[in-house]
């Protein structure tokens, strides 16, 4: 059968169950991420990271849902509840909120393969044909159908979507795989420090995305086998893939060459990516279209008045240019510039904003001047504050300046000042 034929497809992802690793710190975000897991975080002017892939998993067809959490989840659990917990069952559509519950042992989950193995009975009973274990951590839009569809035509038991990128993004941050002429993957390294080139280009390399799809019994008989390993990190990158690509068939997926124009991915695992993913945003033409209907991100959405723009007098003009603005804001006699404000901010007169990401619920009190920065939730940034033009000044009030000149700005550092 052909992969063009939808039906196929179709059928592939209903067999499917999907498990979403939701469960990491991402402790390069630093204060960011002190409150809330990483796939939690927002992103985009209404989002959270999480909806991502979630969404990619409703419009590839995939219904059965379970997302794995532990790290400091409470916010990503209030936001799947308000957000997600519309599925029914009885229309064969779920999404489980699965928190590490110490169900086999007094652990919390380990690595990434031990919080699969300590859900193996619930996904059992969902009777898959295949998993698909998927990163919680990534602002992307894939199809898993392609993906599933080459991992059943292909007779493999594990594929690992992966696409190339430079060896010195990939150095130390992602696993690392090479593959022969049929795709078969012949060598998995995680995070190493020296990448294995492509064969023809040299300063690239074909970094895994994190997201892996199964045979469900293969993928359980590997777990057990694993999970009475003493000298196991328990993780997929470290221990899963090395341990089967020999005497199993483990191929690896090009999202870049399957997506073609479309392969749009970003790990916003540090300050400096997470501000440069939302920036990207306010282009003209971004790269990533949050308003293709075929393609539609959903997200947890509060019932707000629309934002409003207030011009009292010439220098006191509400305005805001090339910037992304949310529900609830008001921004009156002031500027935004190339600026994303999540909902319900409030920004006061003669105040100036570049290049700002700010998260929900922020006030900008009157003449404040802030300038590449995020603004954590919630912040209350009173009258006259400067905040990105002098970083010396920012660091002494306790404000964290990121390697690329991002400043963040969160509650905690504000009650201190
Ligand atoms: P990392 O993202 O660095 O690398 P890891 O920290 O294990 O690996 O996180 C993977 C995913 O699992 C994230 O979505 C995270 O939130 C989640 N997670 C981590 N620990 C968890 C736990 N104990 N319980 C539940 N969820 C947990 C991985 C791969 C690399 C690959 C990159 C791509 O290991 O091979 O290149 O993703 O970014
Ligand atoms: P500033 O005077 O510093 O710009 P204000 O809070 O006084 O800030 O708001 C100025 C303008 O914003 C108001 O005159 C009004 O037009 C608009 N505004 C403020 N709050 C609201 C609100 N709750 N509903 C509608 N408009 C509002």
């Amino acid at each position: 059968m052909s992969t063009n034929n939808n039906r196929y497809i179709s059928n592939l992802t209903r067999d499917t169950y999907a498990l979403v690793l939701a469960g990491g710190r991402g402790s390069r975000l630093h204060e960011l991420t002190d409150w809330r897991a990483k796939p939690a975080l927002y992103f985009g002017g209404k989002f959270r990271i999480i909806d991502f892939p979630l969404s990619n998993c409703i419009n590839s067809g995939i219904r059965n849902v379970g997302v794995l959490t532990q790290y400091k989840s409470h916010s990503l659990i209030r936001h799947l509840v308000r957000g997600w917990g519309h599925f029914k069952k009885e229309l064969g559509e779920s999404i489980e909120i699965l928190p590490a519950s110490q169900r086999f042992s007094e652990d919390w989950y380990q690595g990434t393969a031990d919080a699969v193995f300590q859900n193996i009975d619930i996904v059992r009973d969902e009777l898959p044909k295949y998993v698909i274990i998927l990163s919680g951590d990534h602002i992307y839009k894939m199809d898993y159908g392609p993906m599933l569809a080459q991992h059943v035509e292909s007779g493999a038991k594990m594929t690992v979507s992966c696409m190339s990128v430079p060896i010195t993004e990939a150095k130390g941050a992602f696993g690392v795989l090479s593959v022969d002429e049929n795709n078969r993957v012949t060598d998995f390294t995680e995070k190493p420090e020296n990448p294995s080139p492509l064969h023809d280009d040299p300063e690239y390399c074909l970094a895994s995305m994190g997201n892996y799809v199964f045979d469900t019994d293969f993928l359980f008989e590997h777990l057990e086998r694993d999970a009475s390993t003493s000298d196991s990190a328990h993780d997929f990158g470290k221990d899963i893939i090395p341990s089967i690509i020999d005497k199993h068939k483990v191929l690896a997926f090009d999202f870049r060459k399957s997506a073609k124009n479309d392969a749009y991915w970003r790990d916003v695992g540090t300050l400096d990516s997470f501000w440069d993913a939302n920036m990207e945003l306010v282009a003209p033409i971004p790269e990533l279209n949050l308003y293709d209907k075929t393609w539609p991100i959903w997200t947890y959405q509060e019932q707000l008045p629309p934002a409003k723009f207030v011009w009292e007098e010439e220098d006191r003009r509400g305005e805001a240019l090339n910037s992304v603005v949310s529900g609830g804001c008001i921004i009156s006699g002031a500027t935004l510039r190339r600026s994303i404000c999540f909902s319900n901010v409030r920004v006061k007169s003669y105040s100036v904003v570049e290049e700002a990401v700010v998260l929900p619920n922020v006030e900008i009190g009157r003449r404040c001047r802030i300038k590449k920065a995020i603004i954590d939730r919630g912040c209350n940034i009173p009258d006259d504050m400067i905040i990105g033009i002098d970083h010396e000044k920012d660091k002494a009030r306790g404000f964290r300046v990121s390697s690329g000149g991002v400043v963040l700005v969160t509650r905690e550092m504000l009650e201190k000042l």
